[in-house]
């Protein structure tokens, strides 16, 4: 299976539907709130959603509006980031940050629409049993709230300056960015109406892969001068390369990545995207996906 035009052609689906969900408008909300959502990126998180979906037995079209609000959860948590009372960033994605454009206040409220409206186009889908779709926006609720997303900005934010150590750090990492990247897997699994077995599969593949793109991250972060932003050092952030040096947060990746792939043994040919990914979210810190451990 070749995983880019794999990944390209997921993309497209899912930036075409964003752009339908949020037609152009007159009011400057709705362009600054398109200005962040359709700004590019990887859709990692919808991809991945679609993906599990796949290896549950969901067809796309069932998964969609879950894909697309995980995706919007993400661009708010960017959006609320890059604000002058949190990281004050100039740049993201290559462009101008939400709040440089359209000021403090539209940016916030970029943020508050795009996760309320997240809700809505959830409960929107049709073709899935109401328990089960009641189950996953559960599921992505908390991963984007405080035992979540929000609540592992808050300790970020308090670990600024501190020097974190390692298990400071990887609990930051699992609930700031770990979180939605595994409710994107467990909501294409719920959906899907995995059995348990199986879902406990791909929950451990989730936890793996979010912890893996973190520490790649922060290995960009620390050696990738071309980045968006300010560094992670400049802001005195927690990061792996901080809690145990270059080399040792890219044997983290490595590890997290054998661990994932691990995970989804025995899920034959249908679990092939989920495979590629992996091996691509750290093949971006570590050059060849082949470097390092083998899958034991
Ligand atoms: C403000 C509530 C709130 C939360 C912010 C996720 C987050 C919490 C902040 C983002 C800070 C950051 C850059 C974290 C590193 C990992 C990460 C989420 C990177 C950006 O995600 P990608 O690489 O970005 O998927 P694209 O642009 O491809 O979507």
């Amino acid at each position: 299976m070749r995983l880019a035009p794999y990944l390209a052609a997921r993309a497209r689906l899912i930036e075409r539907e964003l752009a339908a969900l949020f037609p152009p408008g007159r009011a400057r909300l709705r362009q600054a709130m398109r200005y962040s959502l359709l700004a590019g990126g990887k859709r990692i998180r919808p991809i991945l959603t679609l993906a599990a979906g796949e290896v549950a037995g969901a067809p796309v079209k069932r998964v969609l509006p879950f894909a697309c609000a995980i995706e919007m959860i993400h661009t708010y948590s960017l959006v609320h980031d890059d604000l002058p009372a949190m990281d004050d960033d100039d740049l993201r994605r290559g462009k101008p940050t939400s709040h440089k454009v359209y000021g403090e206040g539209v940016a916030i409220l970029v943020g508050d629409a795009l996760l309320t409206e997240a809700f809505r186009v959830m409960a929107s889908t049709s073709g899935v049993a109401p328990g089960r779709m009641v189950a996953a926006m559960m599921d992505v609720a908390r991963a984007a709230g405080e035992e979540g997303m929000v609540g592992g900005q808050a300790l970020d934010l308090a670990a600024e300056g501190t020097g974190a150590t390692l298990a400071r750090v990887r609990a930051i990492h699992r609930r700031k960015t770990g979180a939605l990247l595994l409710a994107a897997v467990r909501a294409g699994a719920i959906l899907g109406g995995a059995r348990p077995a199986l879902l406990r599969a791909l929950s451990a593949y989730g936890t793996h892969l979010g912890l893996a793109f973190q520490i790649v991250d922060d290995v960009l972060d620390a050696t990738d001068p071309s980045a968006d932003g300010r560094t992670d050092a400049a802001l005195g952030k927690a990061t792996y390369p901080g809690a145990l040096g270059l080399d040792g947060a890219v044997t983290a990746a490595l590890r997290e990545r054998t661990a994932a792939l691990r995970a989804l043994r025995g899920l034959g040919s249908v679990a092939e995207p989920l495979r590629g990914i992996a091996e691509h979210v750290v093949a971006r810190a570590c050059g060849k996906p082949a470097r390092g451990a083998a899958v034991a």
